[in-house]
């Protein structure tokens, strides 16, 4: 989404055990509440989950990874509910790719791999509800597939790297990454290690991040770690010891000959808010964070938004009754399709179907002060899109907790707003990518003591 952005449910259609009648389906629940005079930006559905979704696609194509005309040409055909559109789309685009030689046209079969990738992607976004269903991993395979053909056509090719976790919670796993080098040659360069929350994949960090980052001579480093969705596919839930994915990056980029490895940063998107800063009140070799946003406690932010008779069931652990009324209320039209996509990552990321276990286990994944001790002197740019509904007084929360919970931590914590005036509020700032590293490269700048970016492409 991506990333559940709005979860707006309103109480008055709670359905409770009692009540349990036939609801419009899920596919037909759109709020009736949207005009493009009262919406925070225009959004290409009515539906403020798929308008979401259609802004996410859209704001690729700064960088290779969507085009408009075909963004806008799927919010035209497209189905609250039914993403299908993405598939046809994908495939005629896949086609498209394969029908270019590379030979002669390198850069046109890159643009158009990523397209295709893109829309195999997000076409399969949905079915995470059903994880036995085979095009969750077969669509998967041939996305994968066409971006590993685009970034082989870079001017300096994206590599593919699976690096091992050893010693985790749950054992060992494979941490599938991708490097982008900012030079051909192997000049020590500053790296980014980039990573997604809840349900985005890697790949979208290329478009969204790493091409700004690599424009300015730093290297990039994508990642997901357990729950995000190539591990997820490969069975692992997302697991709190968020070291246990940092710490190996972290260990391979010092064995490369173009990072300098005084320079290493981490930035974590959406969920990423939240989990950067574990792995970095346990992973010292950081030289600064940038969280985008800022994110301690992701349940605390979405409970208040959930009607109190679910959360009163919840906190009286009446673990039967929450079961039921969150299941009974998956599709409730009242509840918005935010709530949908919420509960079914949820499910699918921390891998069990049982609501009450669920939200249990969501619980443990927070940060507070005596984290941000832990993360010591390093700093920390904690953003803000002023409009972002989904994380709420979230990002002030991790300012506090820097500010307050370190010494010098005043000093070495940065807080930026990204302001709905200028079309940054959305979650994640998300389509105003050129403002956001333009802000965390001036503070980076000051960070490192007047340094200075290179200007690459
Ligand atoms: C938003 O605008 C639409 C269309 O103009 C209108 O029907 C709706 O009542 C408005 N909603 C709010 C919350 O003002
Ligand atoms: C989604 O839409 C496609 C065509 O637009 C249709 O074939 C398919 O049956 C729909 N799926 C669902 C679950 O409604
Ligand atoms: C999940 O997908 C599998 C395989 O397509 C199918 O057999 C099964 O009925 C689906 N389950 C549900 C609940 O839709
Ligand atoms: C449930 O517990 C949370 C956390 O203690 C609290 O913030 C919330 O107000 C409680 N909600 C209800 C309805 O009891
Ligand atoms: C603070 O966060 C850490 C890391 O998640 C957790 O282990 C600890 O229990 C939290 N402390 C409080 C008081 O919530
Ligand atoms: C988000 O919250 C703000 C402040 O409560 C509100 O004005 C705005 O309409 C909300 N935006 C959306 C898209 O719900
Ligand atoms: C705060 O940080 C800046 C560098 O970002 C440094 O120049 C300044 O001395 C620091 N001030 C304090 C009080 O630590
Ligand atoms: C600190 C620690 O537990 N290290 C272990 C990590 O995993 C490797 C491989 O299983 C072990 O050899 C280390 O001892």
């Amino acid at each position: 989404m991506k990333l559940l952005a709005h979860i707006a449910v309103c109480s008055a259609g709670f359905t409770t055990l009692a009540a349990a009648q036939a609801r419009n389906n899920f596919a037909n629940s759109i709020p009736p509440t949207y005009g493009p005079a009262n919406s925070t930006i225009f959004q290409l559905s009515a539906d403020p989950e798929f308008a979401f979704l259609l802004e996410a696609t859209l704001s690729l194509a700064e960088n290779e990874g969507s085009n408009t005309g075909e963004v806008l040409r799927i919010a035209t055909d497209i189905i609250p509910g039914n993403i299908s559109t993405y598939y046809s789309f994908a495939e005629r685009i896949g086609a498209l790719a394969e029908s270019i030689d590379p030979a002669v046209d390198p850069a046109g079969a890159r643009e158009t791999y990523f397209r295709s990738s893109t829309y195999y992607r997000d076409s399969v976004y949905l079915l995470v509800a059903n994880a036995s269903d085979p095009r969750l991993y077969s669509v998967w395979d041939k996305a994968l597939a066409d971006f590993r053909k685009a970034i082989s056509l870079l001017p300096a090719p994206g590599e593919a790297v699976t690096l091992k976790a050893h010693n985790s919670s749950i054992g060992p796993f494979e941490i599938p990454t991708y490097m982008f080098k900012s030079s051909s040659c192997n000049d020590r360069l500053p790296t980014v290690i980039v990573g997604k929350g809840y349900d985005g994949p890697q790949e979208e960090l290329y478009h969204l991040s790493c091409a700004n980052i690599l424009k300015r001579g730093i290297n990039c480093i994508t990642y997901e770690g357990p729950g995000q969705p190539t591990p997820r596919r490969a069975g692992h839930p997302f697991i709190t010891d968020w070291n246990s994915v940092i710490t190996p990056i972290v260990d391979y980029l010092h064995t490369r000959p173009d990072v300098d490895t005084t320079r290493i940063l981490l930035l974590g998107n959406s969920f990423g808010g939240l989990l950067a800063p574990l792995a970095a009140a346990k992973e010292h070799r950081l030289s600064a964070m940038f969280l985008l946003d800022g994110l301690p406690n992701f349940r605390q932010a979405v409970t208040v938004q959930f009607p109190p008779q679910l959360t009163g069931l919840y906190n009286d652990s009446k673990a039967d009754e929450f079961y039921e009324a969150i299941l009974q209320n998956l599709d409730n039209p009242d509840f918005g399709s935010g709530f949908y996509y919420i509960w079914e990552y949820t499910f699918w990321g921390l891998k069990t179907s049982d609501p009450f276990t669920a939200w249990k286990r969501l619980g443990d994944f927070l940060w507070n002060e005596t984290t941000a001790a832990e993360i010591g002197k390093l700093p920390v740019y904690v953003a803000k899109g002023q409009d972002d509904n989904t994380t709420l007084f979230e990002p002030d929360l991790a300012r506090k907790y820097l500010e307050e919970g370190r010494p010098n931590g005043k000093n070495l914590t940065y807080y930026h707003e990204f302001l709905t005036s200028l079309g940054a509020g959305e979650h994640t700032s998300i389509g105003a990518e050129s403002r956001i590293y333009v802000s965390f490269f001036a503070w980076l700048s000051e960070v490192w003591g007047g340094y200075k970016f290179g200007n690459t492409f």
